[in-house]
């Protein structure tokens, strides 16, 4: 009999404009034209009802209390944690555009309590990478006038970048920091060889989950 080997569960947080997008749609491509069973996602997921609630909050139609949009974009990732661990038990690679850290850094960056801000996270599946692409203060700033939603002002983008850093040290021994200002194909290749290496080293691995 043989045994279904798992595919990688492969994270990318960063700020907003950080490049995330494009980087996870690049190894998205370059996993699938390799034959590889790859599926991309992103958080929050705003077609259920959940992620509505939150794209009304996010796009300023809805007020709501710090704490409870905190909690909804955390259910927002329990709601999909059966479909994500199915995926991955069928041997189907996942590439995620922000999860729990995004939840931390962002609620953390508002001022409500870090270890408050993780604990509904404990219990979701745990990545087997996270590629943080950093930007500097000075980046930020140059990068001009954020978008209209809501966070996107940079004062408030490098209080968010300083709750990515405290958690890129404290997860340190599976999140990969890269310069955000490199070039995309400089970020693309090296992200791609790191990506390759852990889709053979997972695969006969349990998936963990965050503690
Ligand atoms: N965001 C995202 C949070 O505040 N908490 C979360 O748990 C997640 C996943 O949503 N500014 C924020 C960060 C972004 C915003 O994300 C929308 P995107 O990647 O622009 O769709």
């Amino acid at each position: 009999m043989s045994v279904v080997k798992r595919g990688a569960f492969i994270v990318f947080e960063g700020c907003d404009r950080s490049g995330k997008t494009t980087q996870s749609r690049l190894l998205a491509e370059l996993l699938k034209s390799k034959g590889i069973a790859t599926v991309s996602m992103n958080f929050p997921e705003r077609s259920s009802s959940i992620g509505q609630v939150i794209n009304s909050y996010l796009t300023n139609s809805k007020d709501l209390p710090d704490e409870v949009i905190h909690l909804m974009f955390s259910a927002n990732r329990w709601e999909h944690m059966n479909q994500i661990k199915q995926q991955l038990l069928k041997g189907t690679t996942l590439i995620v555009d922000r999860y729990s850290y995004s939840g931390v850094a962002y609620s953390a960056a508002k001022g409500l309590d870090f270890d408050w801000c993780y604990a509904p996270e404990k219990g979701l599946l745990k990545p087997d990478a996270v590629f943080y692409l950093k930007t500097s203060v000075d980046s930020l700033t140059n990068r001009g006038q954020y978008g209209e939603e809501r966070y996107e002002k940079v004062e408030f983008q490098s209080r968010v970048a300083q709750v990515f850093d405290r958690i890129c040290y404290r997860e340190a021994s599976y999140w990969h920091q890269f310069d955000a200002s490199q070039s995309a194909e400089d970020l693309h290749s090296r992200i791609t060889s790191i990506a390759e290496d852990l889709l053979q080293k997972v695969e006969a691995q349990p998936l963990d989950t965050l503690s």
